[in-house]
């Protein structure tokens, strides 16, 4: 942090309260923002991390129906959710407050109309798309379409997803209502626009104080003023949200991503009256030696880089982000996350089976720091079995056992040191430094890595030195290693707080030190203070590892929604798809006996059959294992796709594909009605 700013204000961009929080969100925000507010912590910073549900707009009126229930009970039910989550994985905000609360409605009025005192508001009739059957007009999300910048077909009338464009959605190519699947006709209607046109000089001349911003953010504003920054409307036709504070505009809210990062100033006034002072907020948001960062998902630039900065120059009274970090996307095992195809990793189910600290270091190391990144359960397993379990926790348990072992307990005295000694003992000394600016400059992954090589080069230097040898020869000497390493110990704790605050704390009971870990000091990491003589404490494992059968559980939770996922969508898109004739007889369908059948080793699903397809003999690999048992298909005969291309499925060649019917519930495997000459053909 450059010299300049006395305290730090961190943001993590509010979600949705309308549904679970799961790893996209999680890799994109809130783990980085977690590691980089803890470290700021141990610099000894003033520094606060606000956050809190957004529990307004369209996400969350779209569910409430979808369900049946009210707006407000989704938002009751998704806020303790979350919040819930966030606690258990350690995400330490010192605010996590939520949009419906009084003060935050008032906030956000009180902001609109300093606004529109600056000139900055107008009001104007606009057309707006209607849909008649539910007789509303379709705010932001209600209404979907083709995109007319990238050509996306899934755009929503607030945003294309696709390119990160905002929407005017009457831009929409072949609009279609949610509510009632309908095209929407056009209507008039009334609202406030803000001008964000007239802002854009002075939002060119403010970035261009910032060429430090990372690249998807500069690249994006500068789109954007060259494409020239539009009049936003702020105000929607809907019950839900912030009213508008003015007689004539009865029955209109104002848009959530109005009301959403004001979200983070009211925020910061519930915690101030948490702290007895009310007016404490102020320093934080009006005193210009505030750093004030907002971390974030790439796609929402557009709101923290350019509008809110330009509501925030407006109204006036407020400081201007520093940094805006926005962060990529991280896939799920190749494919884009879905939440509606429940295509996710949601992190109420991953609390169930695993540890909060692997996810968190897994999440830290592969984050989506300048381009996407993809989440694979099988690397996530490695991660977790060779860079926390065979490396930091083995390190850590290992000095720990053996000083328990060789020296009752109690940290050895510390001879003359060696050369070796020497240089571990200035590594440790020199990393806070080192990791710190990585951290400070949020390069997450090489500041991951660089926390990764304190623990290797711990591990080599106990390789190296083997106290367990020296014990027989020098005990002495072995004490020195072991004096050593529980300094080395000891600074690890302090250096991967901000990835691993669980583990930290378990490392300094281990070594009984007085505190916690986040009341040390950063700079102070690598500097020795053990005391010969004192006495540690137990010895826990730090990190077990992670077996094939439970990250096969999860990786089967992923395919076994898939049937649900079409039956959502229902069959009738298939019938209405034609497909020409010569397309369907290039499938070579084929009459096979089954030889052998077995079940692949460490799945649920598969089986692996040996088939004849007329005199040829092959292997195929299909997922029926839930529905079959080997010996129930052995003898039979089934229909394959003989000239599909083949593929290496759990290192094992299939050659084709059977067929079978899904109807949501089980698979059926088609077969024959009566013996057929294996090979024959089928169409
Ligand atoms: N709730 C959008 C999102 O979750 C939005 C962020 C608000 S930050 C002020 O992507
Ligand atoms: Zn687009």
């Amino acid at each position: 942090m450059s010299g300049q700013f006395k305290r730090l204000l961190v943001t993590s961009a509010l979600p949705y309260a309308n549904g679970p929080i799961h790893l996209g969100h999680l890799a994109g925000v809130y783990v980085p923002s977690d590691i980089y507010v803890r470290y700021q912590r141990l610099k000894k910073r003033e520094v606060i991390h606000i956050c809190g549900s957004d529990e307004h707009g369209v996400a969350i009126t779209i569910r409430a129906e979808k369900e049946g229930v009210s707006p407000q009970e989704i938002v009751d039910r998704y806020h303790a959710s979350m919040k819930e989550s966030f606690q258990r994985l350690g995400v330490s905000f010192d605010n996590y407050s939520r949009t419906s609360l009084p003060i935050h409605h008032e906030t956000t009025q009180a902001f609109f109309l300093k606004v529109l005192e600056k000139g900055f508001l107008v009001r104007k009739t606009t057309r707006q798309l209607f849909c008649t059957k539910t007789q509303q007009f379709l705010a932001d999300r209600y209404v979907q379409g083709t995109c007319p910048y990238c050509g996306s077909d899934e755009a929503k009338g607030d945003q294309c997803e696709k390119c990160g464009r905002p929407m005017d959605p009457l831009s929409l190519i072949n609009p279609i209502s949610v509510l009632s699947g309908e095209r929407p006709e056009i209507r008039e209607t009334t609202h406030w626009f803000f001008d964000l046109k007239k802002a854009q000089p002075d939002l060119i001349e403010w970035q261009k104080t910032h060429p430090e911003w990372k690249d998807n953010v500069k690249n994006y504003c500068r789109g954007a003023f060259e494409e020239g920054l539009q009049e936003r409307c702020i105000t929607r036709d809907l019950r839900w949200g912030v009213k508008v504070p003015l007689e004539g505009d009865e029955g209109k809210v104002i848009y959530v991503w109005f009301d959403a990062p004001i979200g983070y100033i009211s925020s910061t006034k519930e915690w101030a009256i948490a702290q007895g002072d009310p007016d404490l907020w102020k320093k934080y948001w009006c005193d210009p030696g505030t750093k004030l960062v907002h971390f974030i998902g790439k796609d929402n630039i557009f709101f923290h880089a350019l509008m809110f900065p330009a509501m925030l120059m407006t109204h006036g009274d407020f400081i201007l982000p520093e940094n805006v970090p926005a962060f990529e996307f991280m896939n799920l095992e190749g494919r884009k996350l879905s939440t509606s195809k429940n295509w996710a990793v949601w992190l109420p189910e991953y609390l169930e089976a695993f540890e909060p600290d692997p996810l968190r270091y897994y999440l830290a190391y592969n984050a989506p720091e300048n381009q996407d990144s993809d989440f694979k359960w099988q690397e996530f397993q490695n991660i977790n079995n060779s860079h926390l379990a065979d490396v930091f926790g083995n390190f850590v348990n290992r000095v720990v056992s053996m000083t328990l072992r060789y020296f009752d307990g109690k940290v050895p005295a510390r001879g003359a040191l060696s050369a070796e000694d020497e240089k571990i003992l200035e590594l440790i000394r020199t990393m806070p430094e080192t990791v710190g600016a990585l951290h400070e400059a949020v390069h997450l992954r090489e500041a991951v890595g660089m926390t990764l090589e304190s623990a290797r080069a711990g591990n080599l230097y106990l390789q190296e030195q083997q106290p367990w040898k020296l014990m027989k020869e020098s005990p002495e000497r072995c004490g020195t290693v072991l004096n050593v390493s529980l300094e080395v110990c000891r600074a690890l704790a302090v250096l991967f707080h901000p990835i691993t605050p669980f583990t930290s704390e378990k490392i300094w009971r281990m070594l009984n030190l007085p505190g916690r870990v986040e009341d040390q000091e950063w700079d102070q990491a690598g500097i020795p203070v053990l005391e010969p003589g004192h006495a540690l404490g137990e010895p826990v494992i730090l990190f077990r590892k992670f077996e094939d059968e439970e990250i096969q559980k999860q990786l089967d939770k992923l395919t076994v929604s898939e049937p649900a996922q079409e039956e959502d969508s229902g069959i009738a898109p298939f019938l209405d798809q034609q497909v020409a004739y010569d397309e369907v007889a290039k499938l070579d369908l084929r009459v096979a006996d089954v030889l052998e059948a077995e079940r692949v080793k460490k799945t649920e699903k598969l089986l692996q059959l040996k088939i004849r397809v007329g005199k040829e003999e092959r292997t195929i690999v299909a997922g029926v294992a839930q529905y079959y048992a080997p010996e129930d298909l052995v003898g039979k005969q089934i229909i394959v796709v003989a000239n599909l291309e083949p593929a290496k499925i759990r290192g094992i060649e299939s050659k084709g594909m059977l067929l079978a019917a899904n109807d949501g519930e089980r698979l059926t495997l088609m077969m024959p009605a009566q013996p057929c000459k294996s090979g024959a053909r089928v169409l």
